[in-house]
């Protein structure tokens, strides 16, 4: 999977998240200023939000809301106890869909 991030913004929770789970991911840099990747990819291509975090699953789905992500990751990795697992559905659902 890959995660869509910024320095210094909210995108360093599930980064955190990520390396405490032990789980494989490739970080992606995205400007929040100029909404552009390091190979020049418009931003808001991938999120029409614009915003980080973004995590892209190796399936294409992609999740945009960053308590979300942080729940979908420790649900992962249960054996981690980052979180209680969702109590109610996933949470790559609907707000997410
Ligand atoms: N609702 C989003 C908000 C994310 C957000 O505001 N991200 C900021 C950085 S902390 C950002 O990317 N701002 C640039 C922009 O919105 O274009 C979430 O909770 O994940």
């Amino acid at each position: 999977m890959k995660l869509y991030y910024s320095p210094g913004a909210c995108s360093l929770s599930p980064h955190i998240v990520l390396e405490e789970a032990g789980l494989k991911f490739e970080p992606v840099l995205a400007s929040t200023k100029s909404h552009k990747l390091k190979d020049g990819t418009d931003y808001y291509s991938i999120n029409p939000l614009g915003y980080v975090p973004l995590l892209e699953l190796d399936d294409g789905k992609r999740l945009h809301e960053g308590p979300a992500i942080v729940q979908y990751l420790a649900d992962q990795a249960p054996d981690s106890k980052l979180a209680r697992p969702m109590a109610r559905g996933s949470a790559t659902s609907s707000r997410n869909g």
